[in-house]
């Protein structure tokens, strides 16, 4: 997240809260339009927040809100948010998160039915109280009860995209403890599922009191679960700022499990943690068939003793690195993302016995993507020019950017209409002249309408280097009628990348729900390639779904459907999601070189 857009957020959480309480509407509006104003500048506020006049000159920031812009920039937050949270109950603020419950029907069932928690929403729901309140209809409760269900406070696992930041800053922080030597995550998170139940974190040290202790003092720390020499669990809020500890109330939590262990058992400890639990149930059975007991502590030779190896100084066969304890159960070394027992061992184990025709695939890595194919600019929603799009593809070290602003249809998005679309391609051409060494593609999002039909008339389209299709609309469709819309779609011979399959939305909306093998074997026919939505609230084909689609024989997108140039660091999200459904470079049409990509592209012209 970029400056300006966590400034927003602040903002408009200022804004949301001021209309909670009921409060002036003239201060609401003016931070509503803070936000808004915020969020839509072309250049980074932090670098003129110390310059009261070059802020208030921009229309939309008055003195107030500038002096709020410089305290953020300094201190990383801003003292009214902090109050005003204070005056609210903090189970209110969770309730406002909640898609479709708006500052005043929040205000309007925290008044007249003291609402303050989601157990209380939940309760006044469930006895129909809800249905006495003003404007509350079955259909509206009813919205309001699916959306719940995602926000459920407890159950809720928190985004890769969230945690995996958060993971880092404390793997960076404990590096920097005296006597540690490693420290790294583990679990679901090192092994890049879509959603993160609690995150665990190891670490090889000296001084293992030390670091019990300033681990729970981190910031960012609510509440310590348990507190031992070995392991210890806290409660720490998630900041909404990615990459940054938690300086106000915003951000959801997650718990944190830190576990430390000995230097020469790091490999078996590493094991062990990131599992999965079905993987790890399936080397130990492997251990134990060949003699051996496999734990956190190391590969021991087995014996009857029920006294765990470790407890009796047994030196085990194999503990320092994960390879050496693979190698020692006779397998090659799997890569995390796919320790799932969906088939990996029986090729690890293939690959270890130099088998010719069997191998654990090469996986795809962050480095072998070379172009981005779903881009959007100014044109539409997106926050930079062609010529910058173009400049920080090329930075990242791509030969490939492919402009597609959203169609008509998406007129929130701020959609082209076909007039200006050949105007777009015009400017597109034309920004060929300032960014050189990278080639520039026009192309377009276009809309996937509800019956399958595309947003721009195919004499349009043919204009266009690359089509994406995607759904935006209309996705609470039932699986057959999705099935048959995206098929359509897929038909179409101007079309290369079905975008965001699903349109589903993590924690947030489930989306279309088609029959995926049918939409698999009309991509493969087709040649067309289904995107995996790199930003980490899509992930979209999830990790399943490309698992399917590349055992089909379909080709993968990786794409950052990039409108912020932050967008492009979401790249590492969708590879571990296509390297958790095994996708090697070789069907991922942005590793491809140049010439083949080109090939493919005009294929379809
Ligand atoms: P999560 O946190 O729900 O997203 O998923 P994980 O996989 O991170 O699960 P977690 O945090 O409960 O445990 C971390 C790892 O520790 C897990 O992937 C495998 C290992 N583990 C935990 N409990 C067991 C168990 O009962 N048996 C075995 N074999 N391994 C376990
Ligand atoms: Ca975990
Ligand atoms: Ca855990
Ligand atoms: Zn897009």
């Amino acid at each position: 997240m970029s400056f300006n857009e966590r400034l927003a957020e602040r903002f408009e959480r200022v804004a949301k809260i001021l209309e909670l309480l009921g409060e002036d509407k003239f201060r609401v509006n003016a931070h509503a339009r803070a936000a808004r104003t915020v969020e839509a500048q072309p250049i980074d506020l932090s670098t003129i927040a110390g310059d009261r006049k070059a802020l208030t000159a921009i229309d939309g920031i008055g003195p107030k809100i500038a002096d709020k812009i410089a305290e953020y920039a300094s201190s990383g937050r801003i003292a009214e948010l902090a109050e005003l949270e204070e005056r609210v109950p903090p189970g209110l603020l969770r309730i406002m998160e909640i898609p479709g419950l708006g500052p005043k029907t929040v205000a309007m069932i925290w008044k007249q039915a003291k609402v303050e928690t989601l157990d209380d929403l939940k309760r006044i729901i469930d006895d129909g109280t809800i249905l006495t309140l003003p404007r509350m209809g079955e259909k509206s409760v009813e919205k309001i009860r699916k959306s719940m269900a995602f926000v459920a406070e407890g159950t809720r696992r928190l985004e890769l995209g969230i945690a995996m930041p958060l993971a880092e800053l404390i793997v960076a922080e404990a590096l920097r403890w005296p006597g540690v030597e490693r420290a790294a995550f583990a679990g679901s998170l090192r092994r890049g599922k879509e959603t993160i139940g609690d995150i665990d974190i190891l670490v090889a040290t000296s001084d293992m009191a030390g670091a019990s202790e300033r681990f729970t003092k981190l910031p960012g720390v609510m509440q310590i679960l348990s507190s031992g020499e070995g392991k210890s669990s806290v409660r720490m809020r998630a900041s909404a700022d990615l990459g940054r500890w938690a300086a106000d109330a915003a951000g959801p939590t997650v718990q944190v499990d830190l576990r430390v262990i000995p230097l020469d058992r790091w490999g078996a400890a590493m094991m062990y943690f990131t599992g999965s639990k079905e993987h790890n149930i399936r080397l130990r059975e492997r251990a134990l068939k060949r003699g051996m007991t496999l734990t956190e502590w190391g590969l021991f030779p087995n014996d009857d003793d029920p006294t765990p190896p470790h407890k009796r100084g047994i030196r085990p066969i194999a503990s320092k690195t994960e390879e050496e304890v693979f190698a020692a159960l006779e397998l090659a070394e799997v890569p995390p993302e796919i320790r799932e027992d969906r088939g990996e061992i029986a090729l690890a184990e293939a690959e270890f016995a130099r088998d010719k025709e069997r191998a654990i695939p090469r996986l795809i890595e962050v480095g072998d993507i070379k172009a981005e194919l779903h881009a959007h600019t100014t044109a539409s929603d997106g926050k930079l020019s062609i010529v910058q799009l173009a400049g920080e593809a090329k930075r990242r070290g791509f030969h490939t950017i492919t402009v597609t602003d959203h169609s008509k249809s998406s007129a929130v998005a701020g959609g082209l209409s076909p007039e200006r679309l050949v105007e777009h391609i015009n400017a597109i051409h034309s920004a060929r002249k300032d960014v050189k060494g990278i080639a520039i593609l026009a192309g377009s999002e276009v809309d996937i309408l509800a019956d399958g039909s595309l947003d721009y008339e195919d004499e349009l389209l043919a204009k266009l280097d690359v089509v994406v299709a995607s759904p935006h609309a209309s996705l609470s469709q039932d699986p057959d009628t999705a099935t048959r819309r995206l098929v359509r779609a897929i038909e179409h011979p101007m079309v290369h990348i079905l975008g965001h399959p699903t349109g589903r939305l993590l924690n947030r909306r489930p989306g279309l729900e088609p029959n995926m093998q049918t939409i698999f074997r009309a991509a493969r026919e087709h040649n067309v390639a289904l995107e995996i939505n790199a930003h980490w609230l899509r992930l979209d084909l999830r990790d399943i779904h490309v698992r399917g689609a590349v055992e089909a024989g379909c080709l993968i997108a990786i794409d950052c459907d990039v409108h912020d140039p932050s967008d492009f660091d979401n790249l590492r999200y969708g590879v571990v999601t296509a390297r958790r459904g095994w996708a090697t470079p070789e069907v991922c049409v942005n590793a491809w070189d140049a010439p083949r990509l080109q090939g493919w592209l005009k294929g379809k012209r």
